[in-house]
């Protein structure tokens, strides 16, 4: 029998099948998944086969798992060697970020948005908590906004406590899978209360803000939207490594360089310091912005060849 895969522990999982009856289920012995070392073998979104163990208890065991038309890996930055799989089977993704409480770095977003181009997963940007943000905060929204949309993104602007913006990205989720990732304390939890009021998901106490960053939500969580589609709430993320990627391929995952790569004289040129080189002369007169290089040289540095 064939089910999703909508809660991972690490030891356990929360599966539905196609009818909707749900299990608690448990993998037995060692699931080989081609090609990929990773801490956990079976992801939230994951279509696997499954065995009644006790139908009173409503355990099932994992005896395989399907095909993954595509999932979403995160390095852990301390350990290159560590591939965490945050989700698999995901039509879209949604970068929730923040202005400030706490700040999202344009760096993040562009490992963010960088990580999803590797994926062929498209990815959108939503800032949340616009009714704290002073007319300089909206300043900087709008800078940002503006660099995003003229390369290709849609960038959205919601307060989910005034509701502002809203319904705009509950808009974009009919049909879809979508994965909500962020750093913590951004609103991801926040955002899917908004949606399902019922659902009242743990969420972080104002009285704990702390603009560090303690993680209110602990594992990856699929739900089912009123209408078709699904969401995925996900642990904050403070940092992200990219992984299976090489220098020469880095500028493929930047759309704006992308569409000028086959204009620089040498067609391994990584944009730096070759002649001729179109990316550079875009940056020049000013139609790659400054900050996306800046983003571009710092993951070009944390490249790691050997770990390839
Ligand atoms: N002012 C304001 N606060 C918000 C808004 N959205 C969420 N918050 C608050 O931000 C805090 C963090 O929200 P959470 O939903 O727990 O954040 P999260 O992204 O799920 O965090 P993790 O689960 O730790 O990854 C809570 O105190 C929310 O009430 C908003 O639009 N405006
Ligand atoms: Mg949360
Ligand atoms: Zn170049």
């Amino acid at each position: 029998m064939k089910a999703l895969v909508y809660k991972s522990t690490g030891s356990w999982y929360i599966v539905k099948t196609a009818e909707g009856k749900q299990y608690n289920a448990r993998i037995k012995g060692v699931l080989k998944i081609e090609g990929i070392t990773s801490t956990n073998p079976i992801a939230v979104g994951d279509e696997v086969i499954i065995e009644i163990e006790n139908e009173l208890e409503n355990t099932v065991t994992i005896t395989a798992i399907c095909n993954r038309k595509n999932y979403v890996v995160r390095q852990s930055p301390h350990n290159k060697r560590q591939h965490h799989i945050i989700a698999s089977n995901l039509d879209q993704s949604i970068l929730l970020a923040t202005i400030k409480d706490p700040i999202t770095s344009t760096g993040f977003i562009d490992r963010f948005l960088c990580t999803c181009e590797m994926y062929h997963l498209p990815a959108i940007l939503v800032f949340n908590k616009a009714d704290i943000y002073t007319s300089k905060d909206l300043e900087k929204f709008t800078t940002i906004k503006n660099i995003y949309e003229a390369i290709g993104y849609q960038v959205f602007l919601t307060s989910i406590k005034t509701k502002e913006g809203v319904d705009d990205v509950i808009n974009i989720l009919h049909n879809k899978t979508t994965l909500l990732s962020g750093h913590s304390g951004v609103g991801k939890s926040t955002f899917i209360n908004a949606i399902f009021p019922k659902l009242d998901l743990k969420t972080q106490e104002v009285s704990d803000w702390s603009g560090k960053g303690m993680h209110t939500t602990t594992f990856a969580e699929m739900y089912d939207l009123p209408l078709e589609g699904k969401i995925i709430d996900t642990p904050g993320i403070r940092e992200l490594g990219l992984t299976g990627i090489n220098k020469n391929e880095l500028s493929g995952y930047f759309p704006e360089m992308k569409a000028l790569i086959n204009q620089c004289k040498f067609n391994n040129c990584i944009h730096i310091n070759e002649p001729n080189c179109a990316v550079k002369n875009a940056l020049h007169n000013g139609t790659i912005a400054e900050k996306r290089y800046m983003s571009y040289l710092n993951i070009l540095e944390t490249i790691d060849e050997k770990n390839y």
